[in-house]
């Protein structure tokens, strides 16, 4: 798996699928989601309210990931996951791991090959963005996947410059 580093919009991606920093509702939000939500129009949500008609009743669990159409994205899937939101008085990486591993997984049951993944917790949900960097790298490396493809795109220099690091300490 070769893995970039791309400074921009996840939005503007061409890839197989791209990975949206969701909330458990599934129904849309700020930052990387409502980007998307934005850019790829309705399709999306159509799909997110079946899924919670359907499986999802009590919505995505954090850690869990799970496909819909991309929309007008330049993409096929957007893979939504969710994040933990930081704590510091609780150790929540395994989750936060989780949501690249799972992600890779639905990746996989798609046949996705190029993967655009968001610096996921890292915003709204307040991760320090050195350490969201270090397990996105370290989890995204270590999980065998058919993925040859994956991209973090950094929506700054300072996210950017922290995977930079994580990928060549
Ligand atoms: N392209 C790439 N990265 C982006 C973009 C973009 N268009 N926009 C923001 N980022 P966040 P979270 C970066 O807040 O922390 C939503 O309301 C951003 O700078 O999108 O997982 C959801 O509905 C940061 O580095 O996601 C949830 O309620 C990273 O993407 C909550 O926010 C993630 O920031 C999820 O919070």
């Amino acid at each position: 798996m070769r893995i970039e580093l791309v400074l921009g919009d996840i939005t503007e991606q061409r890839a197989d699928a791209v990975v949206n920093a969701a909330n458990s509702s599934l129904l849309g939000g700020g930052g990387v989601d409502g980007a998307i939500h934005r850019r790829g129009g309705p399709a999306i949500l159509d799909d997110c309210r079946r899924l919670r008609a359907s499986h999802y009743g009590a919505g995505l669990p954090t850690g869990q990931a799970v496909a819909t159409t991309a929309g007008d994205l330049p993409a096929q899937w957007v893979i939504h996951t969710v994040g933990p939101v930081y704590s510091t008085s609780e150790d929540r990486s395994g989750l936060l791991a989780s949501c690249y591993r799972e992600s890779l997984r639905v990746a996989d049951d798609l046949g996705a090959r190029s993967v655009a993944f968001p610096a996921v917790s890292a915003g709204i949900y307040g991760w320090p963005i050195d350490d969201a960097a270090r397990i996105a790298v370290d989890t995204v490396r270590s999980t065998p996947s058919q993925v040859s493809d994956a991209r973090f795109v950094l929506f700054g220099q300072d996210a950017y410059t922290a995977f930079a690091k994580a990928l060549n300490p």
